[in-house]
Order: structure tokens, then C-alpha cells, then sequence
């Protein structure tokens, strides 16, 4: 038995190792495929040592960091232990990687995430001025930075009244100290302002701290981990302009908080859950019907609070925010119940594009470790919600006698602004929402599948061929087999020997594209140190599923 067991370990091994050998035999050839095609978001490194090169002279004239098209993978090479730390402990307190950061520098170019229709609005000339409000806690510095010069680099300086930044009591010693020299190298024209809270505040008051403080016509809200992309602040303007009560959302593209790789948002819009959490829902069916509706707005029945843009007077008239909420979380929910009920509308107008950092646990707590948002969600449900206070509640476990505090000056707003009942927003704004207990009252609507909005524009192939490997008879084909009809997505690309199969046909397109069975594009999957192609779901924004061809490939 144990010798049994021995020789089929032994192969095991055997196995084991030979297959390892072979991937890595393969993974080598398909890297030199990229003589051939690569993506623009391509972090191929036979490449980027001569990008790089280039960039780095390019930048040296420009007084600037280098400026690349996407991140490069040597952003994130540890290259001695310098760098080791930096990563270490910007993981620590910052729950994403501040090398990576830190490589990138004060600025970079981004993928333009925007559909096309985008380019062909008009905006009206508008006189009104803008308010940026930052607020931050032990933000990354180099982040933080990134986050202000972006907004200065892509904001006409007509509009840009000023950005102001909250820091909220921070610790770190660079954000105390350094800073201001620091804002200054780039802030040529003066208009970046500093306030620091004397105690931590939490985000919501420092919000309106900033706010309070502001000068311009409209506020706009940021986060500090942020980078605005290609002319995002007019849609928002002009929304504003056009409706005084609504507040105007952009599209939040994804920052990745290992790569820094910034990605489209497919489009979406806000919702909730019974435990008063933020999520993200489909647009309702009839929401696109042309391509012009790509351009939106699409109203939605909450936001994530982040980033939003709002007309001064409006956000003070409305009841700024709840002071008695404390650290973070909920705020968002309270502002979008309040708008609704009360008049006004939040509309997301995905001509914006703003990139945020997502990341996956929050690197701070409150000052006395408490869950703030239990408290903030039970203040807004006390206030907004009505009988439907109950079922968070029941959800949530929360006992009758929880203190969130005094919210009887939220109440007298409530009843001063006269808004609609609670019931009234979900029959009216959000009839989406399975109501437990209820029955649905007929009057949802359903929801689009994520990703259709992108299928509407007829594509044109405008070529098709295997890919193989030259002197070779291997060819580039999806891996694994299809289960219900499908691929998965995700599944990543294998040299194979070539035959005539629908895994290794791909229809180039007038988007330069690389389709595979109609519905799959060739995706640059982005990792630290490493990038390999895999199949996605054609998403039409380019960027990552960008191939072209860089060499005329011989047949
Ligand atoms: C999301 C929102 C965030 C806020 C939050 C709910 C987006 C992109 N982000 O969480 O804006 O609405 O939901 O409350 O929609 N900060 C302070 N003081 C604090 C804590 C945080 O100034 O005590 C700053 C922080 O540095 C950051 C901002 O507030 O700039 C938001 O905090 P976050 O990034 O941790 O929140 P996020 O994005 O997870
Ligand atoms: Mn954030």
C-alpha cells in the first residue's frame, strides 16, 4: 500500500512539474506574440523598457513623472527594500498598494472611458464658478496629490473657483507638515485652500465644514483618492444649470487598488438594501433606446456620496447634511432620501467620468471604535423612513432602545421643506424594491441586463484569422469548454495546435477589437508584475480590450 502510494505521488510530481514547465514554455510565446498585437493596456514588459525610455524623456522636459497611457507592471516591482516598506505599509494604513502609486507620480494620462455620443454634445457657455470640497483622513499622500493636480490638470480654470481640502485631524506626518510645500509646486495659480479640523470630525461634518466655506456658484464633492478624466466637470455643470434641484452624478470608474489600472464603469445606477446598505442596480428597461441615450441623464434613486456636484444655495436650503452624524457611512442614503422627498432629483449624467480608488476594507476606525453606521443609518431612518423604519430594524437586529442621539432639528427640516412620505419615494422613485411583506404593486419595471447597453451598436468585422504563433503550428484559442453555451469570462488564452474551431477564430473590428464567438473580446488582464490576456464581455469603451496591430504579421 505504501509503496502504491509512493509511486503515485511520484507521479503526481511528474506531473505536476511537467505541466508547470509547459506553461511557462507557453506563457513565454505568447508574450512574444506581442511583436504582433498589443493592448493599449498591454503591461507587457519586453515593451515597456523602451516606452519606459521614451516617457521618462518625454517627462524629463516636462518637469513631470512619467505619463503613461495605462500603469506599466514595473510600477510595482519591488526592487529593494525601500520599496518593500512603502508597499507594506501603505497596505497597512492605506488598504491599497502606495508604491504603485508613488511610481505613477502627480499625474498621468487616462483611458478615455466615455462612450462616443459623449464627444458630440454641446455645453453652453456657463458663467457659474465651482467649488471642489476634499476632505481627508491620513489620506495616501502621493494619492492625495494625484487626486488635487488631476482636477487642476483637466478643469478650466474659468469654472474652477477653488478646491478646497478638509484635512480631518490627520497623523501622519507628511500630510501635517509637508503638504502645503508640497500642493504648492504644482498649484501655480493659488487656487487650492487648507482647512484642518482641530478635532476628528468624520467625513460628513468636514464636508460641510468645506462647504460652508465655499465661495462658488456650485459644489462639487470628491474623494481623495480620486482622478477626473477628460472634460468631466461641463455634463455635470450643465446638468445643474438646467435643474437647480438635482444633483448630478458621475459615472465612478474603477481605480484598482493593487494596480492602480483604471477601468470604465459599465452603466449603472443607486440603490439599497433593507439593511440600509448602498448597492449598485441595472438600468431599468426602456433606460436606452438609441444611441443618443448613452449620453443619459439617467435618474437614480440614490447615490454611492462620493462624488456628486450640487448648486451651493440648493445644498444649504436642503439641510446640507446631518451634523449628528458622526465618522462615515449612511450619509449618502440620507442625502438621497432628503432630494427625493423633498423635490428635488439625483440624476447620473455618464458623460462624467470620475476614477476612484475602490478598495477592499476600510483602513480607519472611529476615535472610539464604535459602528457609526448603525448610528448615522438609524438617525436617517428615524427621520426619513417612517413605518418603513421597522423593517431596517428587524434586519438589522437593532434593539428599541439603540442611542443614535437627537434628531429633532432634522425632524422640524423635514417638516418645514414638506416632503413626501417615504412611501411616496418608493412608489415613485424606487418601485424596483421588493418591499418585505408587500406584494409588488405592478408598477416595476425590469431591469436591463448589465452588460446590454453595450450589444446595441451593430459592430463590423472587419477581419478574421486565427492567431499563430509564427514558425509554429500553435494558435491562440480560449481555454477550456463551454458550459451551458457559454464561456466563462474570465477564462484566460492558450497556445493550442490550430484547427478550424470557434475558440480560436477571431473577427478583428472596426474598433480594434478581437471578438471570439460574437459575444467575447480579448482582454489585458492587468496583475501585479504580470499581465495575460483573457477573454471578457465586449464592453466597446476600448482601453484593455484595445489590440492593434503594431506589425504587419506575415500569413
Ligand atoms: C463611499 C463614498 C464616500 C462616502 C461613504 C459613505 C464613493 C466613491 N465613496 O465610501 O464618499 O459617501 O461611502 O459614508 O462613493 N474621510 C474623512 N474623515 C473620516 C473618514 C473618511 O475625511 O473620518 C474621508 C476619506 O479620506 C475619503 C472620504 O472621506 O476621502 C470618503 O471615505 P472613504 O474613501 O473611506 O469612503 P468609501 O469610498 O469607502
Ligand atoms: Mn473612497
Amino acid at each position: 500500500m505504501k509503496l502504491i502510494m509512493n509511486k503515485a505521488f511520484c507521479w503526481g510530481v511528474l506531473i505536476a512539474s511537467v505541466t508547470w514547465i509547459i506553461t511557462i514554455v507557453l506563457y513565454t510565446k505568447i508574450s512574444s506574440l506581442s511583436t504582433i498585437f498589443s493592448a493599449s493596456g498591454s503591461t507587457d514588459r519586453s515593451h515597456s523598457a523602451t516606452t519606459n525610455a521614451r516617457a521618462e524623456k518625454i517627462a524629463d522636459d516636462m518637469h513631470l513623472n512619467p505619463v503613461f497611457p495605462t500603469i506599466q507592471s514595473e510600477f510595482g516591482l519591488i526592487r529593494n527594500a525601500e520599496d518593500q516598506y512603502i508597499r507594506d505599509t501603505g497596505y497597512k494604513q492605506h488598504a491599497f498598494n502606495a508604491l504603485v502609486s508613488n511610481n505613477i507620480g502627480l499625474f498621468r494620462k487616462l483611458p478615455d472611458t466615455r462612450h462616443k455620443v459623449c464627444s458630440k454634445q454641446e455645453y453652453p457657455d456657463l458663467s457659474a464658478t465651482v467649488s471642489i470640497i476634499m476632505c481627508f483622513y491620513n489620506e495616501h499622500q502621493m494619492t492625495l496629490l494625484r487626486s488635487i493636480n488631476s482636477v487642476l490638470k483637466r478643469t478650466s480654470p474659468n469654472s474652477l473657483q477653488e478646491i478646497i481640502l478638509v484635512d480631518d485631524f490627520s497623523e501622519y506626518d507628511d500630510l501635517i507638515e509637508g503638504l502645503d510645500q508640497e500642493i504648492k509646486k504644482f498649484d501655480v495659480e493659488g487656487k487650492v485652500r487648507l482647512i484642518r479640523n482641530q478635532k476628528r470630525e468624520g467625513l460628513i461634518r468636514s464636508r460641510v465644514i468645506g462647504a460652508r466655506d465655499a465661495k462658488g456658484d456650485v459644489l462639487v464633492f470628491l474623494d481623495s483618492h480620486i482622478e477626473v478624466n477628460t472634460d468631466w466637470l461641463r455634463p455635470l455643470l450643465k446638468m445643474v444649470h438646467n435643474e437647480n434641484s438635482t444633483l448630478a452624478v458621475p459615472v465612478i470608474d474603477i481605480i484598482n487598488a493593487d494596480t492602480f489600472a483604471y477601468k470604465n464603469s459599465p452603466l449603472v445606477r443607486g440603490g439599497f438594501n433593507w439593511g440600509l446598505h448602498f448597492k449598485w442596480d441595472n438600468l431599468p428597461e426602456g433606460t436606452i433606446t438609441d444611441e443618443a441615450s448613452f449620453a443619459g441623464p439617467f435618474i437614480s434613486p440614490t447615490m454611492a456620496g462620493g462624488l456628486f456636484a450640487v448648486n451651493r444655495n440648493y445644498f444649504k436650503g436642503i439641510g446640507e447634511y446631518d451634523m449628528g452624524m458622526d465618522i462615515w457611512g449612511g450619509e449618502n442614503l440620507e442625502m438621497s432620501f432628503r432630494v427625493w422627498q423633498c423635490g428635488g432629483a439625483i440624476k447620473i449624467v455618464p458623460c462624467s467620468r470620475i476614477g476612484h480608488v475602490f478598495r477592499k476594507r476600510r483602513p480607519y476606525n472611529s476615535p472610539d471604535g464604535s459602528d457609526t453606521m448603525l448610528r448615522n443609518s438609524m438617525r436617517l431612518a428615524t427621520v426619513w423612513m417612517d413605518e418603513y423604519k421597522d423593517i431596517y430594524m428587524k434586519h438589522q437586529k437593532v434593539n428599541a432602545d439603540f442611542d443614535f442621539g437627537d434628531v429633532t432639528e432634522r425632524k422640524e427640516l423635514r417638516e418645514k421643506l414638506k416632503c413626501h412620505p417615504f412611501s411616496w419615494y418608493l412608489k415613485h422613485v424606487y418601485p424596483e424594491l421588493e418591499v418585505p411583506g408587500e406584494t409588488n404593486n405592478g408598477t416595476s419595471k425590469k431591469l436591463l441586463p448589465l452588460f446590454q447597453p453595450w450589444n446595441l451598436r451593430k459592430r463590423k468585422y472587419i477581419n478574421n484569422y486565427q492567431i499563430r504563433l509564427s514558425n509554429t503550428t500553435l494558435c491562440i484559442a480560449v481555454q477550456g469548454a463551454k458550459s451551458k453555451g457559454q464561456w466563462k469570462r474570465g477564462s484566460t488564452l492558450l497556445l493550442k495546435p490550430c484547427q478550424k474551431d470557434k475558440s480560436q477564430l477571431w473577427y478583428e473590428t472596426d474598433k480594434a477589437e478581437l471578438v471570439v464567438d460574437k459575444l467575447y473580446c480579448m482582454e489585458a488582464k492587468q496583475a501585479t508584475g504580470l499581465s495575460y490576456p483573457i477573454i471578457g464581455k465586449c464592453h466597446e469603451m476600448l482601453g484593455d480590450q484595445e489590440w492593434r496591430h503594431t506589425k504587419k504579421s506575415e500569413s
